[in-house]
């Protein structure tokens, strides 16, 4: 095992942690508005995944995206600063927690509607494709949303058409306050491959090895042949649905139990009997990190908020009146609902 891919990858993990733990805080203290939704005890899903594609590859995840941010674009003061809504966030501060995006890095958001970027990732697939390129897409969603009409519609295309796309399912026993068995008919997700069809795989998604093992074969296998797949990640998160979730529907014994499973640590262990590294000096990697959020912080706080003349900047409607508006007359009543 390659000793410096152990240390990074434990590094992009300590990095998501110790940024939402940060942003928790600041969160209470009321530095942002909105919802924050966090990642924490998943980590390992996005690390392991976004480090075994190649940098041009296509992401695409939903609104608890902080943690595939930094795994794919690593920028931790536009991310915090975005949290902030600020101009120097990675979406000018406009997105806020569920809405970053770095269209140079290939990270297509940061998407709050629940399913609804499944079929934006086939689109992007599609895309690739249809222009000879060789990107695959990753494409990541919560267990609820293998429920939803929008991501059948994504995942039959994906199969119909034969898309790169590696559709990633976090599958963290929860939507919100609804444990999975209230909702799902079977008992994994992955299953449900089958009807498209397209190829499954279920993996330990606590131990970022064995995500990077499989996501890594899967988009060879998506790149080389052009076919999806599902893979479906086990795993948990350990805070609730979001900020404003006391998570009072999981026992305590439920949630010391996938504690005691947590990726940081699984791979920590790795580390020290493969004697990659000592408990000193993942330390330091850790005080790094701390450092870090704590400099991405002052910058957030210190960044300022965006100019309103900018308001109407980036939106895809006009910002002066049409010359031609008055010419635009409205359908009759009846040839509109023939329409
Ligand atoms: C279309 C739509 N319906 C409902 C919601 C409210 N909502 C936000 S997150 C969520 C649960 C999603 O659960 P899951 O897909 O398992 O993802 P997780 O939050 O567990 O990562 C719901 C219902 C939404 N954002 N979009
Ligand atoms: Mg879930």
């Amino acid at each position: 095992m390659d000793r410096d891919l152990m240390l990074s990858l434990y590094r992009d993990m300590i990095c998501i942690r110790r940024f939402e733990e940060e942003a928790a805080r600041a969160y209470t203290r009321g530095k942002m508005g909105g919802f924050l939704h966090l990642y924490i005890g998943e980590e390992a899903v996005a690390v392991g995944a976004i480090s075994a594609v190649e940098p041009t590859d296509y992401i695409v995840a939903t609104y608890r995206e902080h943690a595939h941010y930094l795994a794919r674009v690593g920028d931790m003061k536009a991310a915090m600063a975005e949290l902030f809504g600020k101009a120097t966030g990675c979406s000018k501060g406009r997105g806020g927690s569920m809405h970053f995006f770095d269209m140079k890095k290939r990270f297509m958001g940061g998407h709050a509607i629940v399913g609804g970027h499944v079929p934006i990732a086939a689109g992007i697939a599609f895309a690739s494709k249809y222009r000879g390129e060789p990107d695959v897409t990753l494409c990541f969603f919560g267990d609820g949303t293998a429920n939803m009409g929008a991501f059948h519609e994504g995942m039959s295309l994906a199969a119909l058409w034969k898309l790169p796309v590696v559709f990633i399912c976090e599958n963290n026993l929860y939507s919100m306050g609804t444990p999975l068995y209230r909702t799902l008919a079977v008992e994994d997700v992955a299953v449900r491959a089958e009807g498209y069809p397209m190829a499954q795989e279920i993996i330990n998604g606590d131990d970022v090895l064995e995500v990077r093992e499989a996501v890594r074969r899967a988009a060879k296998r998506a790149r080389t042949e052009s076919l999806p797949i599902l893979v479906e990640a086990k795993t948990y998160r350990f805070r609730g649905h979001s900020m404003s979730d006391p998570a009072k529907y999981r026992t305590k014994e439920e949630v010391e139990e996938w504690m005691n499973r947590d990726p940081i640590r699984i791979l920590a262990q790795r580390i020290y009997e493969l004697g990659v590294a000592n408990e000193a000096q993942l330390k330091a990697i850790d005080d790094e990190v701390k450092q870090e959020v704590a400099e991405a912080v002052k910058f957030a706080d210190e960044s300022p908020v965006p100019d309103p003349a900018t308001l109407y900047d980036d939106v895809y409607s006009e910002t002066e009146p049409r010359q031609d508006e008055e010419k635009v007359v409205p359908l009759p009543r009846r040839a509109r609902a023939g329409g």
